[in-house]
């Protein structure tokens, strides 16, 4: 594979790493844990996994003689900058419990294991792929491994290759599967270990022991770095209003971030949209006041960004999703018989008076998105719901009102963008680098040490990374019982943006000010190369959440 000179230059980078990883470890073992809630039905659900300790990992003071252990690695889900450093990292901490444990890849996600496609991972593979983004080293995918069929057809190929462990790299959802998967096998003693490790970059798999999920540092970067190039296009010819939406899926954590780092005329936060009981129209009020008020200062230009998941958080479209999420469920064979034409009718006449008037009330675009399939967890697929189109056009359709009221004068000119996938296989920051690289080397701790239905877990992460701290965090404990696909279903738990938390209050505190004037920051790329200041700076949501 032909390269480029900087991913010939970065190959050669070392992640930089805790100090308590750096050798041989011992694991110190805190009190008995209990879920977040829910703690009956969980407990009743994981009996094998629920209320393990959290482990913290120490440097070893005496050698100890591992086994070698062959391992298991799947990606799941969407890609998240980073993915390769984990593996990397895994395998080196696999190679320093014994030379002669091996690495195996499942090929295109949680399917490669069911299906029994995989590849080892050797040494020369693993080489090619140091510090790069994406996950093409054994591909990604969305299957949710759920079914007791599922599990013993994975164990055939698992036990065929003597693997001991099994590593997901995935976000919520792919980690609640994987602590699934840990109870099961260990209740049939089936001698495989599970560990998981946080992927995503929306941000939303933390809590009080996750401080990050990995690939949000570089996915909020890169955007930060487009947004801010947007925003200088924009102060340049002072003639466009730019929305732009953000991935993230429900949580706005990414637009959050993109808005501390460049500090737009406008962000929404799908949160405080729902904290505050705020119709699509109420939201749509405000921007359009804020451009009429920088129109009359003789500012015609302006940016907004969009959390992709907005539509969820507006309370009346909350209740229709949820409707829709229900209805589609339990009549997906009767809807999938339905003439695409009369998709719309049917569906109105089968929703309760309240939200078929909702449903009706939407553009047909957004009306058809919100019936799409949902993904395997049962998610709308937010990313396919154009909400920065939806709300340019209402902005616009409000100020021409106003204009014939008299109430505004003014040019509107809107350009829409979505930023998702650009950011999503980014070369990983040194951040997200020396991120991954810990969480897969702690991995191959937590595996030596027998441990099974935890997640791998590096924090201290505003600190140097020699003064990080290594461990595990049972699975359980992050879990609560949630409505999927129509039934209650474990499920850890999503961290939402909360509006009492320091990024939130933040940006809250600036926003009037960046509303009337042209602040815009430009971030510029990542740089790789360069003072610490420059390189090694973690997120503004960790900094912010983590002062003291
Ligand atoms: P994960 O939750 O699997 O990490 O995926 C994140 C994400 O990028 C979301 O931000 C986005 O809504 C979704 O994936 C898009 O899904 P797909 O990759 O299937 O188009």
């Amino acid at each position: 594979m032909k390269k480029s000179a900087l991913q010939v230059a970065r190959a050669s980078y070392m992640p930089k790493m805790p100090k308590a990883l750096r050798g041989q470890v011992i694991a110190v073992e805190g009190n008995a844990t209990q879920s977040v809630a829910d703690q009956d039905a969980i407990k009743n659900l994981f009996p094998n996994t629920y209320g393990l300790p959290l482990i913290e990992f120490q440097p070893a003071k005496e050698t100890r003689e591992y086994a070698p252990i062959h391992t298991g690695v799947i990606l799941s889900g969407g890609q998240a900058p980073g993915g390769h450093n984990v593996i990397a990292g895994l395998f080196d901490g696999l190679k320093a419990l014994h030379p002669d444990s091996k690495l195996y890849g499942f090929l295109m996600g949680p399917s490669g294991l069911v299906e029994h496609k995989y590849m080892e991972l050797t040494a020369d593979i693993i080489e090619e792929y140091r510090n790069t983004g994406g996950f093409d080293i054994i591909g990604s995918g969305r299957t949710k491994l759920e079914t007791k069929e599922q599990f013993d057809k994975g164990l055939e190929v698992l036990q065929e290759l003597n693997i001991g462990a099994l590593v997901i790299i995935g976000g919520d959802d792919s980690n609640t599967n994987a602590c699934v998967l840990a109870e099961y096998y260990a209740k049939i003693g089936a001698g495989v270990q599970v560990i998981g490790c946080p992927k995503t970059i929306d941000g939303d798999l933390k809590n009080e022991q996750i401080e990050t999920s990995f690939g949000f540092d570089t996915a909020c970067k890169v955007y930060s770095e487009v947004i801010g190039n947007i925003q200088r296009d924009c102060n340049s010819a002072r003639k466009y209003w730019h929305f732009i939406k953000l991935m993230g899926r429900s949580a706005s954590h990414i637009t959050l971030e993109c808005a501390l780092q460049t500090q737009p005329n406008y962000v929404i936060i799908s949160e405080e949209v729902e904290a505050n009981n705020l119709s699509l129209d109420d939201v749509i009020t405000r921007i359009a006041q804020i451009v009429a008020d920088r129109a009359a200062a003789g500012n015609n230009f302006g940016t907004v960004l969009i959390p992709e998941g907005l539509i969820e958080f507006v309370p009346a479209m909350k209740a229709l999703i949820a409707e829709l999420n229900d209805f589609l469920a339990e009549n997906a064979v009767e809807y999938a018989r339905i003439k695409r034409s009369e998709q719309r009718n049917y569906i109105i006449s089968k929703l309760s008076a309240k939200n078929a008037a909702v449903f009706a009330s939407l553009p047909h675009d957004v009306a058809r998105q919100l019936t799409l399939d949902r993904d395997p967890h049962g998610n709308v697929q937010v990313s396919l719901i154009e909400t920065e189109k939806l709300v340019a056009e209402m902005v616009g359709a409000k100020l021409k009102q106003w204009k014939e009221d008299g109430l505004y004068v003014g040019k509107y000119l809107a350009q829409t963008h979505f930023f998702g996938y650009e950011g999503r296989c980014a070369a990983p920051s040194n951040f997200d680098a020396d991120y991954c690289y810990s969480l897969g080397y702690n991995a191959a701790c937590l595996i030596g040490e027998g441990k099974t239905g935890y997640m791998s877990s590096i924090s201290n992460t505003t600190a140097p990374a020699s003064e990080w701290k290594a461990g595990g965090v049972p699975i359980t404990m992050m879990m609560n019982m949630e409505r999927r696909h129509g039934e209650m279903k474990p499920v850890i738990q999503k961290a939402l943006v909360k509006l009492d938390g320091a990024p939130f209050k933040t940006m809250a505190a600036e926003r009037e000010i960046w509303a009337k004037e042209t602040l815009y920051i430009y971030p510029g790329p990542i740089q790789y190369f360069g003072p610490t200041e420059v390189c090694d700076q973690p997120t503004k949501t960790l900094q912010l959440e983590q002062q003291k």
